[in-house]
């Protein structure tokens, strides 16, 4: 067998291997056998590997010293499909990208600067630039702390994370059909990509009440095969091409709220309910709840102001919330409309570091 070092990593509600790029092959076909291998991919259960049979928890951070001057690093993230040999760059994941502070921490990276230490992130699957701000006491990563997400048992330190540029990061425009609404089969959505590309639409216009758990909607094959027809041609109204094999956009199915927040969310990313929400996938969301005239405007009972504001909305999720605080401008039409900065919280966690064992054969002799 061959030894890749790598760490095992929990990046907000999700989990992964992180990688140090150069650790790992820079031809993408010999890197993907390398991945594909260490997460235990193709098989549902992902038994031969280190992949937890989840989507959520399938997943690679790449990270380098950047290439660009207004960043620290670089952070490619790539999906690993569970149960088909195929590894996606065609998303970012804001949830993995809470680890990726730290790890370029402790891989001397990034030096830390005092109790906090910035690190700029250029993501590079989108081109977009987050800055994660580390608890560094005493010149070292700090893990442990007082601060809970929802769909994380206990607590851990913060991590704020900034993001500054990812409007229309993935499709070329925040709104990318050109509408607040579009009506695909009969059904009123709004496609929006504020650094995710996420399809809204009303549960109900699926036949979902929106209090299902994410395993009974799983198991709704008659509101998967809508939602998935939906995804196919929003997929195109969205300038991301056939997206029967990619992993966006993602489905959200909206409700009314039910502890307070702005609206309450059932994702589709895209065929398995996620068991909250993604950090990019709930900024679009709240995007789009600030906009009139979206599907998800209609759930906000305070009326968004015209005047450039810090507006805080609460995504509610099948596990919690998430809280998004976003500056924005223009929101009297799409077209002066404008998200200048959007910021929120994670936390991570180190779970292990040491080398994941991959046979020879993905590995070219060293
Ligand atoms: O939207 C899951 C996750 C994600 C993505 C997914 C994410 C994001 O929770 O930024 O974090 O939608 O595939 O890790």
């Amino acid at each position: 067998m061959k030894a890749v070092p790598a760490y095992v990593m929990r990046g907000g509600t999700s989990k992964g291997l992180y990688f140090n790029a150069a650790d790992l092959p820079a031809d993408t076909a010999a890197r993907d056998a390398v991945l594909l291998a260490a997460m235990g991919s193709p098989d549902e259960r992902q038994i031969d590997g280190m992949g937890g049979a989840h989507p959520l928890t399938s997943k690679v951070a790449i990270v380098s010293p950047s290439t660009r001057s207004d960043a620290d690093v670089d952070y490619l993230f790539l999906q690993v499909v569970v149960d088909k040999a195929a590894v996606s760059d065609a998303q970012n994941c804001g949830n993995i990208l809470a680890g990726v502070g730290p790890y370029a921490i402790e891989q001397g990276m990034v030096h830390p600067q005092g109790d906090v230490t910035d690190v700029r992130i250029h993501m590079v699957n989108t081109g977009a630039l987050a800055v994660a701000r580390v608890q560094t006491p005493a010149g070292q990563v700090a893990y442990e702390g007082d601060a809970g997400i929802d769909g994380v048992p206990g607590t851990a330190a913060p991590v704020m994370i900034d993001f500054l540029d990812v409007a229309g990061s993935s499709c070329g425009a925040l709104f990318p059909s050109g509408n607040t609404i579009d009506t695909i089969d009969g059904i009123t959505v709004t496609c929006v990509d504020n650094g995710m590309p996420v399809v809204m639409l009303h549960a109900a216009s699926v036949g979902a009440t929106g209090n299902e758990t994410p395993a009974e909607l799983e198991a709704r094959t008659d509101i998967k095969a809508k939602v998935e027809a939906i995804r196919l041609q929003a997929g195109e109204l969205m300038n991301l091409g056939d997206v029967t094999h990619k992993t966006v956009p993602k489905m959200s199915l909206l409700s009314p709220a039910r502890h307070g927040g702005a609206v309450n969310t059932h994702t589709f990313i895209p065929h398995r309910v996620h068991e909250a929400i993604g950090v990019l996938g709930s900024v679009s969301v709240a995007t789009a709840c600030v906009l009139p005239g979206t599907v998800a405007s209609e759930y906000v009972s305070k009326p968004a102001s015209n005047a450039p504001s810090s507006q805080t909305l609460t995504i509610e999720h099948p596990t919690g919330a998430f809280t998004v605080e976003m500056d924005i401008s223009g929101t009297q039409s799409l077209d002066t409309f404008s998200v200048n900065r959007a910021a929120l919280l994670r936390t991570a966690r180190l779970l292990m570091r040491g080398e994941v064992l991959v046979p020879n054969h993905c590995l070219p002799a060293s």
